[in-house]
């Protein structure tokens, strides 16, 4: 594939069929595949790996929906969720798919401030644009939702999606005082009888334990890819690596980790002959803060557009997601879901308060990717990121690690503006 050729692939029955606005959507997907190839077509010394997720990306808007439905059919749930903190071991213990949905658009979000107010996160507006505009098949072809009480934004914004599509909620706590776990027990084993109650039959004890070492040979592929680009010089650029993580969102967990492997195979071939993708003397940098959901690639663009590489993202698309496994034979039902539930509180989400596992847990990082500084991003309105900015800045400060901290949204508004920060800040890490 190269930026020429490259499109995304169009399905106009398959999107019709789904309720879609297929004339807009038609025109949505063109712009992506226009940005997506010059994001990362234009990338000279790729992996040959890589070229499995670009073809994720050609298809993203068919092939992958064409499996949702099929498994749909065969009367498998799927399931939307917009959280690092849904358990979906779960989902595949019942055989269903789990699907994010969080939205990383600037294309969806005036649909959603048709209703929204402006000033909340345009990562809650953008998935609730997506599903307004009737302009995401993966919305479409969800058969419900699942969001979480993690921030106000999208507490209150579930309550309004619910006219859309079915959409429940589980309360994650803001501390994680004993009493804390105990109430998300509870909320976990509420989301287990609500995904057997629409797959129809019970989770079995077996179904579980193989879930869970699924979910875990999944993590594992993606703890040793981002071992292997922390490599100096580096061997993949982080673009390529985001891509990896944003579509382990959506693609099937088994044939994903299979992809990776084989990736992590590659390059550490390409290691070992000394390939790299990294201009001789360029900054090395670590991004910590939100996840950046697909096709935010805004940040990813303009570091390495300046000549720098990304070498890990301190983030829910990123280490957040993959860096806690569980124990995989852990007895009876309840001691698993007792298992499952103590991973999930190990996420060092914003929300939570005090959240100091998460200071040392960038730190930590950044010592194991051999950055040479540390940009935190955090979404315009994002309260609990903005906030706990303040304690990763004087952390880095105290350790004497350059830092950068940028707050954006996903229009191209800024740009300029954060283009010239970003050369300073790499101009000073470099001198
Ligand atoms: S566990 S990081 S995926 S909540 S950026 S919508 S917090 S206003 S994304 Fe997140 Fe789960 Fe936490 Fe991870 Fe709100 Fe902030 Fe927007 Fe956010």
């Amino acid at each position: 594939m190269n930026s020429e050729n490259f499109e995304i692939k169009a399905y106009p029955e398959m999107w019709e069929s789904l309720d879609m606005d297929v004339e807009r959507f038609d025109t949505m997907r063109l712009m992506l595949g226009e940005l997506f190839a010059g994001t990362f077509l234009t990338q000279k010394n790729r992996p040959d790996g890589i070229a499995y997720f670009d073809n994720m990306i050609a298809e993203i808007h068919g092939g992958r929906i064409r499996e949702l439905l099929n498994a749909k059919k065969e009367g498998r749930p799927v399931i939307g969720t917009f959280c690092a903190y849904i358990p979906e071991e779960i989902v595949l213990a019942a055989d269903g798919i789990c699907v994010g949905l969080c939205g990383g658009s600037q294309g969806s979000v005036p649909d959603a401030e048709k209703t929204l107010p402006r000033n909340i996160c345009p990562m809650v507006k953008s998935a609730f644009g997506f599903k307004a505009g009737r302009i995401c098949p993966y919305f479409q072809a969800a058969d419900f939702v699942y969001g979480e009480t993690t921030c106000d934004a999208k507490k209150k914004t579930w309550e309004i999606l619910d006219d859309m599509i079915p959409t429940y909620v589980m309360e994650i706590p803001q501390t994680k005082k004993p009493g804390a776990v105990k109430m998300w027990t509870s909320e976990v084993k509420d989301f287990k009888a609500k995904v057997e109650s629409v797959a129809g039959s019970e989770i079995s004890l077996v179904k579980l334990e193989d879930a869970i070492k699924v979910m875990n040979n999944k993590r594992r592929a993606l703890q040793r890819l981002n071992r292997l680009r922390h490599a100096n010089p580096t061997p993949i650029s982080g673009k390529d690596v985001l891509l990896v993580e944003q579509i382990a969102f959506y693609d099937e967990p088994v044939r994903f980790t299979a992809q990776v492997n084989a990736l992590c195979d590659e390059i550490e071939q390409r290691i070992a002959d000394g390939v790299t993708v990294q201009p001789g003397g360029a900054a090395r940098v670590m991004i910590a803060g939100v996840p950046m959901a697909l096709p935010n690639w805004k940040l990813h663009n303009l570091v390495e557009g300046a000549g720098a590489v990304i070498v890990n993202e301190e983030s829910c698309i990123g280490t957040r997601y993959y860096k806690d496994l569980m124990q995989e034979d852990s007895g009876d039902m309840e001691s698993i879901l007792r298992e499952l539930t103590k991973r999930y509180m190990q996420i060092d989400c914003s929300c939570f308060t005090p959240n100091d596992d998460r200071i040392d847990q960038v730190l930590q990082e950044y010592k194991e990717s051999g950055a040479d500084g540390i940009i935190h991003y955090s979404l315009q309105f994002c309260h609990t990121y903005n906030v706990e900015e303040v304690k990763i800045r004087r952390a880095c400060a105290k350790e004497g690690i350059p830092y950068m901290f940028i707050e954006s949204d996903y229009s191209p508004e800024d740009i300029g503006q954060l283009q010239t920060r970003v050369e300073a800040f790499l101009e000073q890490i470099t001198e």
